[in-house]
């Protein structure tokens, strides 16, 4: 899906991905790849929004609802939902699945939040409208009634269970939401201070306190983009490659992630797939692929 952006192309993200063996690369750690499952994305040519506080809503809410049923479906049979998009907004509709299949048990999870941007607009706050920079407030309960309450509940994560890391460019009235949202946030600073391995180290004590395990959303823009050439919106001073695959080697070694998702990865703007190819191995790391 690309409707929660203005740059086309996230909808060819999942193609990428195949072409650059993400089913391979699990099935070579040991998994088994059961058959992948398309959510329908209505074509964008035909429609128009009016709604310029949340561009493409009507759209946004169906897909997320569907994948929603997807991964709480795919849980609830003992899989782990792997989740490739198209834009961040799809967020929505996976964590609300992994969120509701836990909440049936009574128990909630962490997530980590990896990107180069807050992702905590609003509707009232949003300079652009476009909702893949609001994915995490309304999974948080914050903004659009509608989108907060995919999958029939509202907040669907705890705010102290939140880790957001990589971040590097906020808007202004989106870091006053950040602030009093409770969450804890690591900006690039953190990491360039305390060295990835401690900040890991305390992201999983974050999503780990008193929960059934922790969801990894991935946006592939926290990543530098000299590493992640495929992405819409770039910002210099992202993480490396080697900080990337170490967070998410320790998500491995947690044995605690419950789903993962890669989103915003744009092939329309990589350099002959290099980003999608990366972002495989990446996935590797975080399913328990170790060097030695
Ligand atoms: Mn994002």
């Amino acid at each position: 899906m690309d409707f929660g952006a203005s740059r086309r192309g996230t909808d060819v993200g999942p193609s990428a991905m195949r072409v650059a063996g993400l089913g391979q690369e699990l099935r070579r750690i040991g998994y088994k790849v059961l058959r992948e499952v398309d959510i329908h994305v209505p074509a964008m040519e035909t429609r128009d929004t009016k709604a310029r506080k949340a561009r493409f809503k009507a759209e946004i809410l169906s897909v997320c609802v569907n994948l929603a049923v997807t991964v709480e479906n795919s849980l609830k049979n003992g899989a782990i939902p792997v989740v490739i998009g198209g834009d961040h907004s799809i967020a929505m509709g996976t964590v609300a699945g992994v969120a509701g299949h836990y909440r049936n048990q009574d128990k909630s999870i962490g997530l980590i939040w990896f990107d180069a941007h807050g992702d905590m607009n609003i509707p009232s706050s949003s300079p652009s409208g476009n909702i893949h920079g609001m994915p995490l407030s309304h999974i948080l309960g914050i903004g659009d009634e509608d989108l907060a309450g995919i999958g029939g509940f509202v907040g669907k994560v705890r705010p102290e269970n939140v880790a957001l890391v990589g971040i590097r460019d906020l808007d202004n009235r989106e870091r006053k939401i950040i602030r009093d949202s409770g969450i804890h946030a690591y900006t690039m600073r953190e990491i360039d201070e305390r060295g990835m391995a401690v900040v890991a180290e305390e992201i999983l004590k974050v999503v780990n306190k008193d929960t059934a395990g922790f969801h990894m959303s991935f946006d592939v823009d926290g990543c530098d983009p000299s590493v992640m050439p495929g992405s819409g919106t770039l910002v210099p001073g992202g993480i490396s490659y080697r900080e990337a695959h170490l967070l998410l080697e320790y998500c491995a070694d947690s044995n605690r992630m419950t789903s993962m998702e890669l989103v915003e990865l744009n092939p329309l703007l990589d350099q002959a797939n290099i980003s999608a190819e990366r972002a495989v191995r990446l996935v590797g790391s975080a399913f328990g692929k170790a060097i030695l």
